[in-house]
């Protein structure tokens, strides 16, 4: 027997049940796993040295940018925590997350007393922060960023897969599509790949064998780039070429999905290092033609200017083979996050992914999926809510049913599906 709809009153608590429970699968991150050595980021003084926090102190600080690099992590973290959380509120999204990661977490930040938290994370060894964490994020899995071109990353894979059921691949190829003569090309070689800058026939070979090598290598869920807002597809350009001779072929015969991030203008500001990056109107074209002519491979895609977020929904409705996810970097507000996930559901269904952290710092799960969650879920209730008003009720296991395919199975039926 089927089970019994919800009453009205009922939708909104049933929706919150559903979407804190359901474990999620954090599909893009920065995070790394132990095997990973430096690489992977934790603590409060890396949680405060988060660039976006950066940016945001160099904005209301006296001191200048160069004074600041010159600090060390710790001096760095203590400036960040005066400016942003003493001499001023910290209601921005990416302040009040430390102010959640800190609370979810079990240190107390109503104290203000930094060096008291420093002591909370120094009694916490990585492993058990990696447990808490995902315990707070409820997920069961991240998705890193794996960087071939990367040589102490590289070095980590060069030795095996590292068996961490946890902290799941994905191939990243920035420098090769943004940068190849001063970035990739260099690695290609190093790697012993007979690769040019003319990108001869061979190169373009030996570029497919390097993708496939790596492929084999990680074993990643897709592989990754980020590209400019002026991205543009067809193109005769290094990147067009190697899109269309080296990567789609690839990500068709391996089955492994392409995704693009599309809109970021690398360094803007390139005094401010990593937070120096901004963002523009992408043209929604380039990916409309991407899925057009290649209706058999698989898309996975996210934007970054709030401008393009309605026309992706459009042109997710025409192509299967897209699948949207996240409200990526500029778009993790609250606010946004609220807008873009309501177009989402009314253009598109449930059939998207919600969200994705972007975590650097491992501590920053224990904030953004309890920030992604509590906005998720008031837009869902909205949506049942309007759904029972028109005299369709749902059941909590419907709710259910909904909440796991957002958080993990559509994810998972388009891997699936493209295998
Ligand atoms: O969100 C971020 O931390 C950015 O710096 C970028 O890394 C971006 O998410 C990316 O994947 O390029
Ligand atoms: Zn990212």
């Amino acid at each position: 027997m089927a089970a019994p709809p919800l009453s009205y009153d009922e939708i909104s608590p049933a929706v919150e049940r559903a979407v804190q429970s359901q474990r999620a699968l954090d599909i893009h991150t920065h995070l790394f796993s132990p095997e990973f050595g430096a690489h992977m980021l934790w603590g409060i003084d890396e949680l405060l040295n988060y660039h976006y926090l950066i940016a945001e102190t160099l904005r209301q600080s006296d001191i200048g940018v160069d004074a600041f690099w010159k600090m060390n992590r710790a001096q760095q973290a203590d400036h960040i925590w005066q400016t942003l959380f003493i001499e001023n509120s910290p209601v921005s999204e990416a302040c009040r997350g430390v102010i959640t990661a800190l609370k979810t977490l079990g240190a107390d930040p109503a104290e203000r007393d930094l060096n008291r938290i420093r002591e909370f994370f120094a009694d916490t060894t990585a492993d058990e922060m990696i447990d808490r964490a995902f315990k707070a994020a409820n997920i069961g899995a991240v998705v890193m960023t794996n960087d071939p071109f990367d040589e102490e990353e590289a070095r980590v894979w060069f030795k095996g897969r590292p068996p961490n059921e946890r902290f799941l691949p994905a191939l990243r190829i920035d420098p090769l599509l943004n940068d190849y003569e001063e970035q990739a090309l260099p690695t290609l070689l190093a790697q012993g790949y007979h690769a040019d800058a003319a990108l001869s026939k061979q190169c373009l070979g030996e570029i497919r064998k390097f993708i496939n090598d790596w492929i084999d290598r990680m074993d990643p869920l897709y592989m990754a780039v980020s590209l400019p807002p002026d991205f543009a597809y067809p193109e005769e350009s290094i990147r067009g070429e190697l899109i269309r001779q080296c990567v789609l072929p690839v990500s068709y015969f391996r089955g492994v999905p392409f995704a693009l991030m599309i809109g970021v203008k690398r360094q803007v500001n390139p005094s401010l290092r990593m937070a120096g990056d901004g963002c523009a109107k992408a043209d929604m074209s380039a990916l409309e033609r991407l899925c057009a002519e290649n209706p058999n491979n698989a898309f996975l895609t996210t934007f970054l200017s709030r401008e393009n977020q309605h026309e992706l929904c459009v042109a997710a409705r025409k192509f299967p083979n897209l699948l949207v996810f996240g409200c990526w970097w500029f778009m993790n507000n609250p606010s946004v996050v609220e807008e873009i996930t309501c177009e989402r559901a009314e253009l598109l269904g449930l059939s998207f992914i919600p969200q994705h952290s972007d975590a650097r710092i491992l501590e920053q799960l224990a904030y953004k999926w309890p920030h992604a969650r509590e906005t998720i879920g008031s837009v869902l209730a909205e949506k049942y809510r309007g759904l029972a008003a028109s005299g369709w009720r749902v059941s909590a296991a419907e709710l259910e049913r909904d909440v796991h395919n957002l958080f993990v199975g559509n994810f998972q039926r388009f891997l699936e599906r493209a295998s």
